[in-house]
């Protein structure tokens, strides 16, 4: 089958079978420049793509349109991490295409099964707190919110994980080298961005107003992603940027031979938005890195005050126009940029730019552990942004001021306070900058804004307690349970309809079910099915096994200390001696896998050994015959969203075991609840509203809670005695030490973790050990009964409507942004 070129183009909302096939031949035909029966499925997979943005692409057209006639409250989402997953799929939800797409297809003779999985998901964030801003600027879409994202477009994403004789090997996630259907760049509106240089007195400048004349500059190229709200005809703009040199290289140095110096100055610029940084709850204090912030957060400003508001917009407006929401302290010299840009430029004086910028900017805060809030060193600052740098030490001056002016004599607060630090070096705390710039600081789940208004950001909350709020975080039910888990999805609607979708307080609804001995056989059904889906991927992904029949305990996050994939592996490896040692009987133990997911930053040598270990361990159980299949470890390499939107739904048990007081929330937390799985979890981040809203009977809770975890390091935490008092810990750390699982080895990975949980134990895993074992064994108990079991699931799903990220947006709206949304169709 043909098409003429001068066929029609669809009209929007007008789809049928007939028309999309015709739209999808003419993409193959005109785009990819190939017949059917020649294509390979990426010729394929890029027509479908395109026929789906074409569709939604009469309403980015038709919002784009109104946005800037209604010139409405628009949020700015500024974020280093959009950690998007696969968009087809979601982009064929949204525009109501899926039955359509597939059915035409099917027509066609090709399986859209199969072009789904062509594409690269863009991995642009490392974990939680990028994929939380994919799911707010979804939810943003669908709550028809004026908004637009703003971030990086990395040209790697993050590394793609493989194992090697167990170990972690990071390679270059390559995800644009078969191109990206989703996104369409615009040089022609390329920004310019500048760094170095210094600054001097400025002539006729306002008042506190300096010229900065900058060393070099790069041009930041736009590419813009449409972000398509729930079947409401509204979609959204992301926006990220590629560096680009402003010359391509040097023609005489070239022609001179010196091809390498030639092309030197583009690699220093393009550098910029090559690689994320795979890091997550650590500061690199990378000087690229700050390169990375600085150059999308001025493009990001400038591309608002100049692209998105109109020619003559009075600036004294800005706080009815946009709120710029910092996502963790990574964009947060936009607090500087905004004032270089109203002083130096708009020739403002200081007390009216600092009165504005205070209204515009609010600041998400994602994480409890000190070393994790950005610094950064003043020499490195002021030779990158040397005007940024004084801008900041005038808001510190006035800042300070304010502090001893309200607390007269108590300088020691002042130091604390200080948004430059003294020690070890001279440096700029970015969060505190934030925190004094912005109108709002927030925390992501009840007991992380306490947390930080009581002890991370203690004396500010004191100074300005109304800048203190909390916003729960949420996930998208739209991805996380309408597209990933069809199956529940379908059982859902059929129980309560569809509003759900939406809105998902509704799941309440469902309630009464849990009582319902043939819903729960219906929803049983649908677990086992999904963890066949799970079997057959991690099968073909990577040639794993699933332990029969059993329950899917999962625990997959970034790999860091203070989540303890320690101790679940010690759980792991106290089970296994103790059957060995026929101390637990094999019947006892429920058949399970232990699923893992697990990142390391490349540079966190104890994340990397744990990794190594939970392999060994898993080898050796896998391989031995007398567990009979019971007992099974998969660590598939390199999990991501799609991954995840395979796995959650198997799952039947959710590993959330941080240290109390370290998990700023969690959001996989909430995924897992959401689509049945039950919890087993310390009192920590979102875990605690979970367990409040599933109830107690449908959550295994162990473990030390925050204020138990601080009395106990404060007391002086001593690991040894913990390993010294409890037999099977000390059995189980013993066998780990002897090399058992890594074939005699006991210097290395081996040696190390040892060491370091009965010597250091940071994070108190040891002192945690006998509760969670024990919890553990309530689990298998409660197992046994699938009634009861499912009795749990189902309430756990009906109870977890809190945790949507629309509720997450609602709450931004009301407390912080104070915008409203507009109806796309008014
Ligand atoms: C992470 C926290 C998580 C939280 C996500 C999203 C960082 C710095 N923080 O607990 O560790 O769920 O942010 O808020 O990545």
């Amino acid at each position: 089958m043909h098409v003429n070129e001068n066929t029609p183009p669809v009209a929007a909302r007008e789809h049928t079978v007939e028309s999309f096939t015709r739209e999808f031949l003419r993409e193959l035909n005109f785009s990819q420049g190939v017949d059917l029966d020649r294509a390979s499925d990426n010729d394929k997979y890029l027509a479908l793509a395109k026929t789906v943005r074409h569709y939604l692409m009469t309403r980015w057209l038709e919002t784009l349109r109104n946005q800037y006639r209604d010139q409405a409250k628009t949020v700015a989402y500024l974020s280093a991490e959009f950690l998007l997953g696969p968009q087809l799929e979601n982009s064929m939800l949204a525009a109501d295409l899926d039955a359509i797409a597939t059915e035409s297809l099917r027509n066609l003779g090709v399986d859209i099964e199969v072009l789904r999985t062509v594409e690269i998901e863009p991995g642009l964030g490392n974990g939680g707190l990028g994929r939380l801003a994919a799911c707010f600027i979804d939810s943003l879409a669908t709550l028809n919110v004026p908004s637009i994202g703003y971030g990086i477009r990395y040209e790697y994403g993050i590394f793609r994980q493989t194992f090697v004789d167990g170990k972690q090997v990071e390679k270059p996630d390559n995800w644009l080298s078969l191109g990206s259907p989703w996104e369409i760049a615009h040089p022609e509106n390329a920004v310019e961005v500048h760094f170095g240089g210094r600054t001097e007195a400025a002539v006729d400048g306002a008042e506190g107003s300096r010229a900065w004349i900058p060393g070099w500059h790069v041009m930041a190229v736009p590419y813009n992603y449409m972000v398509p709200g729930y079947r409401n005809g509204r979609v959204n703009t992301l926006r990220l940027w590629s560096a680009k040199a402003t010359q391509a290289f040097d023609l005489q140095i070239f022609n001179s031979g010196d091809y390498e110096e030639a092309v030197r100055a583009q690699t220093v610029a393009e550098n910029i938005s090559k690689v994320i940084y795979p890091e997550d709850s650590t500061p690199q204090g990378k000087e690229l890195r700050l390169q990375q912030q600085y150059f999308f957060v001025a493009a990001s400003l400038r591309d608002f005050l100049v692209n998105v508001l109109p020619a003559d917009y009075p600036l004294e407006n800005l706080p009815d126009r946009i709120m710029w929401q910092l996502n963790d302290t990574h964009p947060v010299i936009a607090v500087p940029e905004l004032m270089r840009i109203l002083i130096d430029e708009k020739h403002w004086d200081w007390d009216k730019a600092w009165g504005i910028t205070q209204q515009v900017f609010a600041y998400t805060c994602h994480t409890l552990l000190p070393e994790a809030l950005e610094v950064w060193p003043t020499d490195l600052l002021g030779k990158l942004l040397p005007r940024h740098l004084e801008i900041i030490y005038r808001i510190n001056e006035e800042f300070v001021e304010k502090v001893r002016a309200a607390y007269p004599g108590d300088e020691l607060r002042v130091r604390r306070m200080s948004i430059v630090a003294d020690e070890p070096v001279r440096a700029i705390r970015m969060a505190h900058l934030a925190t004094v710039a912005g109108s709002h600081v927030n925390g992501v789940a009840a007991l992380h804004s306490q947390l930080l208004a009581d002890k991370v950001l203690a004396d500010f909350a004191h100074m300005w307690p109304e800048k203190f709020t909390n916003v729960t975080n949420g996930v998208t039910p739209r991805r996380f349970l309408r597209l990933s888990n069809p199956k529940l999805s379908g059982l859902i609607t059929e129980a309560i309809g569809d509003g759900w979708v939406t809105d998902l307080s509704q799941l309440r609804g469902l309630e009464p079910l849990a009582e319902d001995a043939e819903f729960r056989r219906r929803f049983r059904e649908i677990k086992s099915a999904n963890k066949v889906r799970l079997a057959g991927v991690l099968a073909k992904r990577d040639g794993i096994e699933l332990a029969g029949d059993g329950m899917v305990d999962a625990m997959v996050k970034r790999l860091h200390e203070y989540k303890r994939q320690s101790l679940k592996l010690l759980h792991i490896v106290s089970l296994y001696e103790g059957i060995k040692s026929g101390r637990i009987p094999l019947e006892s133990v429920a058949p399970r896998t232990f699923v893992f997911g697990a990142k390391a930053a490349p540079g966190y040598v104890r994340a990397k050994e744990t990794i190594e270990l939970i392999n060994a361990v898993g080898r050796t159980i896998n391989a031995d015959a007398s567990l009979q299949g019971r007992l099974k470890v998969a660590f598939p390499a390199n999990y991501n969203v799609t991954l995840a939107e395979v796995l959650i739904p198997a799952a039947d048990l959710s590993e959330q075991i941080s240290l109390a007081g370290k998990e700023a929330s969690g959001t996989g937390n909430m995924k897992f609840a959401l689509n049945g799985a039950l919890t087993i979890g310390t009192d920590d981040g979102a875990n605690v509203e979970i367990r409040k809203l599933v109830g107690d009977d449908n959550f295994f809770l162990f473990g030390m809670d925050e204020p138990a975890a601080a009395a106990l390091q404060d007391s002086g935490y001593r690991p040894g005695d913990f390993y010294e008092a409890d037999a099977d810990l000390k059995a189980a750390l013993n066998l780990l030490a002897s090399g058992h699982f890594t074939d005699g080895e006991r210097g290395g990975a081996v040696s190390s973790m040892f060491a370091s949980l009965t010597e250091r134990d940071r994070f108190m895993t040891l002192a945690d050990f006998r509760a969670y074992v024990d919890a553990q064994a309530s689990v298998d108990a409660a197992y046994a009964d699938q009634e009861a079991w499912s009795r749990s699931a189902v309430l756990n799903v009906a109870r977890s409507g809190f945790f949507s990220s629309d509720r997450s947006i609602q709450d931004y709206l009301d407390r912080i942004w104070k915008a409203k949304p507009v109806d796309q169709n008014s």
